[in-house]
């Protein structure tokens, strides 16, 4: 991919709509564009006042009688665009083919057609924006609910940035203090090593409480794995509907009716509940349902959240207490069902007799989805635990693995650090250190990512982005 060319990609999705906007950045932008761009007044492309929308006829390269369409044109020189390099964008009529044909033309005369997120390559390039912000801006294109959007857009002006090179400056101060008393002993006093010591805990305390949010970053991004899971006819794709408030899972009084997973999302106080209803967990059952049962099981790992169905109005079973032990490890809301009926199971009896300790129990009436009962305590629960003061706060969580990852080495390398310091260790091998997490925290940010993991973050990108 070659830097220095001027790129040109449609921005907007195809097909019918309201507006397309065709996009050009580099160099030759303004020079490409006034090929096909005529402003009214006799005026040039070059004419135009910076960052302002102009009406312009739109011309065939070559051709400046036959209009292609007429559209609201806006340059935006150097550096100040997304890109950082003069960006000229053109708000033509939506439809099929007056977007494709303006592109066409700027293909004639001279750009190239941009690959997927070469403009936010661009912009990284030239230092517009950080790879953890570029990364935000992924997470808010493909944001499924509010809170997710809520995240990224934090995320987006630059707090996780911020706060990454907040602990990289300290971590920089300490490696010069360390290097320059190795370099010139007989002027700079090396730090003192309970300082220093303190100094790194301190560190490792601010990288702690930005792994601790992650959990909470992800399940802001990617919404709450939820399984819905229980012996079989105990009412768990009735709990589905009726969270759902409509039949979509099929309800029957057979026991085993559910042979393979149903996945459906809501949204509960803007976060994304992906809901999971799977087969009821049982000991005697055929090859499919076994299958389905295994499936079961597997959810019961993977969730972030699990919905255990009771029937309140049956003695608990042996069934009940094998998926009280696979549960009892995981975040568990207990819905003791059918309480419509005369009921044999109170909220004690999931203490003393299944031994697990729930987030909640809650009573619950599933059998009709339009007005069940019950359903509303288990989304304002849910939303407690997931949503609490995390929408409207402007505190950024981390959400990805791979800026994870990178901040886990870089607490890593500064725990080595303290360690050493403990041993009374020669200060060279900390500089090591040091240098080992300056690099692990720079990579978060993008100053010494290696270009694998660039062009994987931007292959992630559509083109025009
Ligand atoms: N009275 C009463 N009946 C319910 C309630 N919830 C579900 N049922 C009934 O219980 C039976 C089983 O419901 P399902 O939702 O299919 O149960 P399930 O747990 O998904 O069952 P499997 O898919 O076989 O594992 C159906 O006849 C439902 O109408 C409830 O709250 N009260
Ligand atoms: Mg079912």
């Amino acid at each position: 991919m070659k830097l220095n060319d001027t790129i040109a990609a449609i921005a907007t999705p195809r097909g019918s709509g309201g507006i397309a906007i065709i996009r050009i950045s580099g160099g030759d932008s303004e020079k490409i564009a006034s090929e096909i761009i005529l402003p009214y007044n006799n005026k040039t492309i070059f004419d135009l006042e910076s960052h302002k929308l102009t009406l312009c006829k739109i011309c065939e390269s070559g051709n400046p009688q036959y209009i292609i369409d007429e559209a609201l044109v806006a340059v935006m020189r150097a550096p100040k665009s997304y890109t950082g390099e003069t960006v000229v964008e053109i708000n033509c009529h939506g439809g099929y083919l007056a977007a494709d044909r303006i592109l066409r033309g700027l293909l004639t005369c001279g750009a190239r057609l941009a690959e997927a997120g070469e403009f936010t390559r661009r912009a990284f390039i030239n230092g517009k924006t950080t790879l953890c912000e570029a990364e935000a801006i992924i997470d808010l294109m493909n944001a499924t609910s509010d809170s997710g959007l809520h995240n990224a857009a934090v995320s987006l002006t630059g707090r996780l940035g911020e706060k990454i090179t907040a602990i990289r400056e300290s971590v920089l101060a300490l490696a010069s203090h360390v290097s320059a008393a190795a370099d010139y002993p007989d002027e700079v006093d090396p730090p003192e090593s309970a300082e220093l010591i303190q100094s790194l805990s301190a560190l490792r305390g601010k990288i702690k409480k930005l792994l601790d949010g992650f959990d909470t970053g992800r399940v802001l991004r990617d919404g709450v794995r939820t399984a819905i899971v229980g012996r079989p006819n105990v009412g768990k794709s009735s709990v589905l509907n009726a969270l759902l408030r409509c039949d979509r899972a099929i309800v029957t009084d057979i026991p085993g009716t559910t042979r393979d997973t149903i996945e459906e999302v809501i949204s509960v106080g803007g976060v994304a509940l992906r809901l999971t209803d799977t087969a009821g967990i049982r000991s005697a059952a055929d090859e499919v349902e076994k299958i389905g049962i295994e499936k079961s099981k597997e959810n019961i790992r993977t969730a972030d959240l699990c919905l255990f169905v009771i029937d309140s109005s049956e003695p608990i079973t042996e069934d009940d207490r094998r998926i009280a032990k696979a549960v009892s490890k995981k975040r568990t809301v207990v819905l003791l069902n059918k309480s419509d009926k005369p009921t044999v199971i109170c909220e004690d009896d999931v203490y003393n007799e299944l031994n697990i300790s729930p987030v909640a129990i809650l009573k619950t009436s599933a059998l009709k989805s339009e007005n069940a009962f019950g359903i509303d305590d288990l989304k304002e629960t849910v939303s407690e635990m997931f949503v609490s003061g995390k929408l409207n706060s402007d505190e950024v969580y981390l959400s990805n693995e791979r800026q994870r990852d990178s901040l886990l080495k870089a607490d890593a390398a500064i725990e080595r650090a303290e360690a050493e310091l403990n041993c009374g260790m020669p200060y060279d091998l900390l500089f090591i250190d040091l240098e080992d997490a300056l690099s692990a925290l720079g990579e978060i940010t993008g100053e010494t990512v290696q270009q694998e993991i660039v062009d994987d973050v931007f292959s992630r990108f559509c083109v025009g982005k």
